[in-house]
């Protein structure tokens, strides 16, 4: 088991888009055990390989009050989303310390597999919803704050460089 280093938005790495999971191995068992502990250690309700720097489709999410509810997406699909949109309070664990409010199909259809290669299929509303779309976005080199008008952005962008900075 291993903390994984998060890369943090701007890095360009960000927007590269996933392959698909091919083998349902050891080693995915591994990322997948490596992903939740960097999750719980952050901590955070969602996590996608791409933040982790490895470009393959695969998601951990636990969004119960518990954390001790881990769901395991590789190669998520949206089979469907509803009309009607909701608006959510978003963070992210590449932009730390950010939350803005961004708007999403409040409910959605995913067909994945589990860690291994079982197909299934979930309904989700409310914040595993949200998370489903937010994590799904970052295998398609999508980070939230791509949905904030370019002001918002730019600020974002300098305060983490900045802080990237003082750290260095
Ligand atoms: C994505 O985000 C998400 O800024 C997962 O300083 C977020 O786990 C889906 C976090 C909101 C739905 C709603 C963020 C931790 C965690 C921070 C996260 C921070 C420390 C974000
Ligand atoms: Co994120």
């Amino acid at each position: 088991m291993a903390v994984l280093t998060i890369l943090r938005y701007p890095d360009p790495r960000l927007h590269q888009l996933a392959k698909p999971v091919e083998k349902f191995d050891e080693r995915l068992r591994t990322l997948v055990s490596d992903m939740a502990e960097t999750m719980y250690a952050a901590p955070g309700v969602g996590l996608a390989a791409t933040q982790v720097d490895v470009h393959e489709r695969l998601i951990v999410i636990d969004v119960s009050d518990t954390k001790d509810k881990l769901q395991v997406f590789v190669n998520p699909e949206i089979l469907g989303a509803s009309d009607d949109a909701k608006v959510y309070e978003e963070g992210c664990l590449s932009v730390p310390g950010f939350y803005e409010e961004v708007e999403r199909p409040d409910r959605v259809r995913v067909r994945a597999c589990d860690e291994h290669g079982k197909a299934f299929e979930v309904d989700a509303d409310g914040l595993l919803a949200v998370c489903l779309q937010h994590e799904i976005d970052h295998l398609n080199g999508r980070v939230f704050v791509q949905y904030l008008s370019r002001l918002k952005q730019s600020r974002i962008r300098s305060k983490l460089l900045k802080s990237e900075r003082e750290v260095a």
